[in-house]
Order: C-alpha cells, then structure tokens, then sequence
C-alpha cells in the first residue's frame, strides 16, 4: 500500500489546510498550496456556483493541486459533487456526513477522496467505500466536532485502516505535528493556525481574537441538538449554553446562531457572531505570511523528529 501522502496528492510537504466554512476560500487555498501543503476551498453552505467561481480563481494563483471540502449537511452538496468533476479538481475532502454515494464518480474522474470522520466505525466504513486517506479529527478541533480526542482516535484509526491517516484537531506547531507522527499519522490537517496567516482574508477582529485566546477559552454548543460546535467563548457561545441548559428547542437554538459565522468572519462581529477555533487558539501567537508558517512547521518538525531519543 501506498502511503506516502505527498506523492499521492503531488504536494512538498503532508500538510493539508482545514476546509473552513467562510475562511477557506481561494486566496488561502492558493497560498497554502503555494508554500508546498494542499490548499482547500471550503464549500460549507455556499451554492455551487459559488464554489465553481472559487476553483476557477484559485487556478489563477497557483499551478499546484488544490482540493474542495464538501459539507454534506449543505442543501447544495450534490451539486458542487458534480462540480467538482467538471472543473478537473484533483483532491475532496468531506465532512460532517458520509459520502459514500458519491464515491465512485469521484474515483471515476480520478479524484483523490480524503473524508473527515471522528470515529473508528465510519474511518473503516470510508476505507471499504475506496477513500484514498482518512483525516481523524479530535474533538480539540473547531466547528463541528466528534468526542474523542486526538491523541485517542489517531492510533485507534490507523490500527483499523490501511491506507494513510491525516491527524487533526489541536495541532499548530512541530511539536503536535511530529507527535501526531508518533502515533501513526502520516500528515496533518490544519485549520485554526491557517486563519490568521497573512493571506486569510478573515476580519481582523476574529484573526486577534485567537492570537489573544487563552487555553481555556474555548466552548462546545449544540452538545443536546447533536451538533456540536467549537467556538471562543463569548456572549453568543454564553447565551446559546444558557438557553441549552434551560432545556430550549432545537428550533430555537438554531434560530440564535443562524448566519453567526458569516457575522463574525465577514462583519467582524466577535461578540455576537460565532469565532469557530480549535483549542490550540491558545498557543497560536505569531502573524506570519503562509510560506513562513509552513516552513517554520516544518523546520521544527524535522528537527524534533531527528533529535528525539526515548532512553540514553
Ligand atoms: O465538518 C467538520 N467541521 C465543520 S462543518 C461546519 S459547518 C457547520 N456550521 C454550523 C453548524 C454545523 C456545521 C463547521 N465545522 N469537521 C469534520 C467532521 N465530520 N467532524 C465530525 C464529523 C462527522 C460527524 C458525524 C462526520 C460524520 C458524521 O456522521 C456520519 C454518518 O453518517 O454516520
């Protein structure tokens, strides 16, 4: 089995960038396709003509490969499946769902399929369906999560699976990534450390609030509506975990953070808006352009790796 990830995807470096809803879009995807990772627009809810433009000007940018995350929650996600097939791209990551329906016109346009799963059971369903890689996602991670951990789920997965598996959630500098290699991974997904590179064109007020996050000030909603979602904490995450622990509808909770990342990331509204982060906000402190960051991942990545020793 192949398993060396940066010949399968043609990249420098196994490093993928999280497919962020409103975050990931072409000028991110490019840049970090053009410091040696893979690059990816973030379908999220956005129509597929929406996605279509995106690829299109990402191809301007950069001549590397680039991939497309498509959020299978979306009322559009069969469309952009179509879309992505006739706009040649070469990589799809998918979350928050199965999709395997999906997968064979995917292998048939030679489509490399990367799913994000946050369980054992679905990583094997994904491998049996023909996914080429796995990204495991730990609930450390930002936006919509699963339950375990990263450091729990990455070996579990990589003793079930085969082909390769990319580690995600709560990883941002060389120490995570090379100990995500301990475990098994063979690369790394990235999303929060990719927010407030240089090229992001997220609002300045949500790039400071994770350079200023705490370890702490993170927070998981949605918990009781089964969909839960990792913030920084602030008066929306506040009223939204009132509301829940007073027992509040589905409806009504939906309705609270309805377009809540959209005003956060595009209006830069931080209090009232939703700042979806990983936990590794905390750690993240450094505004860099995308080729700095990725360097300098990589650079103490090797170096760790080298100089590690168990036992003298
Ligand atoms: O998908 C993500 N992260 C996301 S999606 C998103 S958009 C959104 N915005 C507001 C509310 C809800 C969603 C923001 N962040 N990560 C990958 C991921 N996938 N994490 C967990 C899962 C997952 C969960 C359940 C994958 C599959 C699944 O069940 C599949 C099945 O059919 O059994």
């Amino acid at each position: 089995m192949k398993t060396d990830v940066t010949k399968l995807l043609g990249i420098q470096y196994p490093i993928i960038q999280g497919g962020m809803a409103w975050v990931a879009e072409y000028h991110l995807a490019a840049a970090v396709s053009n410091a040696g990772g893979l690059g990816i627009i973030g379908a999220a809810s956005a129509p597929a003509d929406w996605v279509r433009e995106q690829i299109r000007k990402a191809k301007e940018l950069t001549d590397k490969p680039f991939g497309v995350n498509i959020m299978l929650m979306s009322p559009y996600a069969k469309e952009i499946a179509s879309v992505v097939v006739e706009e040649g791209v070469k990589v799809v990551t998918t979350g928050a769902g199965s999709p395997e329906k999906y997968m064979a016109m995917w292998k048939e346009a030679g489509i490399k399929v990367i799913p994000v799963v946050a369980s054992v059971a679905l990583a094997k369903r994904m491998e049996r369906a023909g996914a080429d890689m796995v990204v495991a996602e730990g609930t450390e991670a930002g936006g919509h999560i699963g339950e375990n951990t990263t450091m729990v789920l990455v070996p579990q997965i990589v003793d079930a699976l085969t082909i390769p598996v990319i580690a995600a959630g709560g990883i941002a500098d060389g120490r995570g990534m090379a100990a995500t290699f301990m475990l098994g991974a063979k690369g790394v997904q990235i999303g929060t450390a990719f927010v407030v590179v240089e090229e992001s064109q997220v609002h300045e007020n949500y790039k400071e609030r994770i350079l200023k996050a705490k370890d702490i000030d993170s927070r998981v909603t949605g918990r009781s509506t089964g969909h839960p979602v990792r913030a920084l904490r602030n008066d929306l995450t506040k009223k939204y975990i009132e509301l829940e622990n007073k027992g509040a509808s589905f409806e009504e909770l939906e309705l609270l953070t309805l377009g809540g990342l959209r005003k956060a990331v595009v209006e830069g509204d931080i209090k009232g808006g939703s700042v979806m982060s990983g936990q590794i906000a905390g750690l993240i402190k450094e505004r860099l352009t995308c080729k700095e960051y990725v360097n300098k991942l990589i650079k103490e990545t090797k170096k760790l790796i080298e100089d590690t020793k168990f036992y003298e």
